[in-house]
């Protein structure tokens, strides 16, 4: 068979804008997806915080400047309920000092509810907490413990923008 020189030209000036459409397509949705933040928790979403596990993702996303207000709705938690610590709310162990050797956080009390935004500075959060956001990012919440494996329970904490 005789290949058509100017059939072939034009398949292949064909097939390499196809590709180069695709390229541009792929490209363009790849940059949406990793600059724009997935849809995050609606106002008010309530999100449970385990005692007994590190960092837990909120599933709220913050820019910098939105008022973040984050407020404990329920449960309980113990940083050592084995060795008597009681069961305590999100301003955690109040007669310890700020800045005991098993704090994730210095400057916060013990077993106090502590966040961050996309894993930079933390900041104490406690029971109640409303303050402008310093950067953008994904809230994350942990007790302030480094030493989990002892702990137990669960605080139910609602977090939102404004
Ligand atoms: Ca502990």
């Amino acid at each position: 068979m005789r290949i058509d020189r100017q059939n072939l030209v034009f398949f292949l000036l064909g097939a390499a804008l196809t590709g180069l459409v695709c390229a541009v397509g792929a490209a363009g949705f790849a940059a949406g997806w990793l600059l724009k933040p997935a849809p995050s928790a609606p106002t008010g979403a309530i999100v449970e915080v385990r005692a007994d596990r590190g960092w837990q993702h909120a599933g709220l996303w913050v820019q910098a400047g939105d008022l973040l207000v984050i407020t404990q709705v329920g449960g309980s938690w113990s940083e050592c309920p084995d060795y008597g610590c009681p069961f305590r709310d999100g301003d955690g162990n109040l007669e310890s000092g700020l800045n005991q050797d098993n704090n994730v956080l210095t400057g916060c009390h013990h077993a106090a509810l502590i966040g961050r935004l996309s894993a930079y500075e933390m900041f104490c959060i406690g029971k109640e907490y409303a303050a402008p956001a310093l950067r953008s990012g994904w809230l994350e919440l942990r007790i302030n413990d480094n030493a989990l494996d002892d702990n137990a329970g669960i605080l139910y904490v609602r977090v939102e923008r404004r």
